[in-house]
């Protein structure tokens, strides 16, 4: 089976064609956007971001409080559309999808004044001698979102948000795969009554995702594959433009022997399940302890067996969708296939459902698994929950760390102080306790890894820092109108080196 994703030329303008993947029949098209339209569309960000930012908190909250109502008047409505497009579960484009962004903007537009105000220094002994600090937070300008299937409302949406309430202007590139539900983005803040050209999207594939990268923008944050992230890295320094990179995992998930087995083993199912796979935060490993291993695994598959999968998406019946398109299905086979070459048994799943017209691989579950395979150590991308034994939490933990990505892991454990003491010693930008994932649903709480999962983050204070540009103003009230400091350098300077050494050899002086 070929993608049926495809660039359609007709007489006058490229377009993108989208297709359902869960029964592939076209959902609709987009005009691609050329590069004097998005040339134009910069200039005028440009323009319209003076006057966003110039509204101040104060003056754009209403915007996003009538973002917020217009979602939810039409979460039904934009989460339908967004499963059609995406070929995830209804249920889940609710869940995972609109209900988060609503959220995102309750919480950024109440609270974002209050975590961007001037924060005050406190800089010991100069105070006395009448200097102050502070730190003040302004928008960087116009930013660029590049963003990815398979959270094509949520991710750049909650983006939009963090950026915008800032006072920046966006510029939006949905993936190809999902433009439609790019659109709906449009579609809603057209709707919020947001000024014109503060918020656009552009359409099209990575060619035009480089253009934007190229454009002259403040700062790119792009969601992706960890070799496209390397291409927007080349190419934004060329321009020295600043870049967030979230380029997805390979979440280990450590059950420890005293773990709520029936929880871990339900836990495990829909972290690894959900969206059939395609988070970048599934559970991709499995690391149980060797003594529980098989009670735990049992489970799994019991639980595996029982979801429904299907490409009735909008009936509450499905629990699992369809994956995206042809190629994330390959990846998926060529990773069971080499695991199944090299040792590892299928328990449950392993194939293309027949029935099923679309893009569909049964949810799978495997044991007898070890590094040697690429389930262990690529990020697969699809419905499969691979299994391993581990004897020591040393080895859990050194298991858990083998890995070239380092976004999000979890420790199950009745005993918090234990998998505390583990999550500790985990490296990733989250590491979650009995529970795995769905902190992206948590706006107060940072998102992002280290290793090829990217650097930066969104979300949180921290997450919100990314969209400005910290300024120190330093003022000096002119009590001393000669600093000790200052030309010429002579005797007086020199006693004023000895007294600072002395004083903080002897009283610590510079410290408060
Ligand atoms: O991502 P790409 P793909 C992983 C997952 C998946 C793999 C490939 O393992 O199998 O990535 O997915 C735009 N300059 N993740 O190919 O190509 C592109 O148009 C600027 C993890 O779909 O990285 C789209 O909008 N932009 C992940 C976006 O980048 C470019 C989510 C992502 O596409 C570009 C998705 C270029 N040179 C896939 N080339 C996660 N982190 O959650 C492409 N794009």
């Amino acid at each position: 089976m070929k993608a049926i994703k495809l660039r359609e030329a007709d007489a006058m303008k490229e377009k993108l064609v989208s297709i359902n993947p869960g029964n592939l029949s076209k959902v609709g098209e987009v005009d691609i956007t050329t590069k004097e339209e998005l040339a134009e569309i910069v200039r005028r960000a440009k323009q319209a971001q003076l006057g966003w930012e110039a509204l101040g908190f104060h003056g754009r909250r209403p915007f996003f409080n009538s973002l917020a109502a217009y979602l939810l008047d039409n979460w039904q409505e934009i989460a339908k559309s967004i499963s059609l497009e995406n070929g995830k579960p209804y249920l889940e484009a609710t869940l995972a999808e609109v209900y988060p962004v609503i959220d995102d903007i309750k919480y950024f537009a109440k609270r974002a004044q209050r975590l961007l105000s001037d924060a005050k220094i406190p800089i010991r002994l100069f105070k006395f001698i009448g200097k102050k600090s502070y730190m003040t937070y302004r928008p960087v300008g116009v930013v660029g979102i590049i963003s990815p299937w398979n959270y094509p409302y949520l991710i750049p949406f909650s983006e939009v948000i963090m950026a915008m309430v800032a006072g920046n202007a966006v510029i939006l590139k949905p993936s190809e795969l999902t433009p439609l539900t790019g659109g709906k983005i449009q579609e809603a803040m057209d709707a919020a009554g947001f000024p014109r050209d503060v918020f656009s999207v552009i359409y099209g594939d990575g060619r035009t995702g480089a253009e934007l990268v190229k454009a002259g923008l403040s700062k790119i944050i792009f969601t992706g594959s960890v070799a496209t992230g390397k291409k927007i890295m080349a190419a934004a320094a060329e321009s020295l433009t600043p870049v967030v990179l979230e380029l997805g995992g390979k979440d280990p998930m450590v059950v420890l022997k005293d773990a709520d087995l029936d929880m871990a083993a339900r836990g495990a199912v829909w972290a690894a399940f959900m969206n059939s796979g395609q988070t970048c935060a599934s559970v991709e490993r499995v690391y149980v302890d060797e003594s529980i291993r098989s009670e735990f695994t049992e489970l799994v598959v019991g639980h595996t067996m029982k979801l429904r999968h299907g490409d009735r998406l909008d009936d509450h019946s499905t629990d699992v969708g369809a994956m995206i398109d042809e190629r994330q299905l390959a990846i998926v086979e060529s990773h069971v296939a080499d695991a199944v070459s090299k040792g590892a048994k299928v328990l449950t799943g392993g194939k293309r459902p027949e029935a099923l017209k679309g893009y569909f691989y049964q949810p799978t579950v495997l044991d007898t698994v070890d590094h040697r395979m690429k389930i262990m150590t690529e990020e697969t991308f699809g419905p499969c929950l691979p299994i391993m034994g581990f004897r020591t939490e040393e080895e859990a933990v050194r298991l858990a760390n083998d890995s070239r990505y380092a976004l999000t892991a979890s420790v199950w454990s009745k005993d918090i102080g234990r998998a505390t003491s583990i999550a500790r010693q985990i490296v990733a930008g989250t590491v979650a306790i009995n529970d795995h994932a769905m902190t992206y649903g948590i706006p107060e709480t940072p998102w992002g890894g280290s290793k090829e999962s990217g650097f930066g983050r969104t979300h949180s204070t921290i997450g919100l820092m990314e969209m400005v540009e910290p300024v120190h103003i330093h003022v000096d009230r002119g009590w001393l109108r000669r600093k000790p400091w200052w030309y010429p350098y002579g005797d007086s300077t020199s006693r004023f080196v000895r007294a600072i050494i002395w004083l903080t050899r002897h009283l610590g002086f510079l410290i408060d």
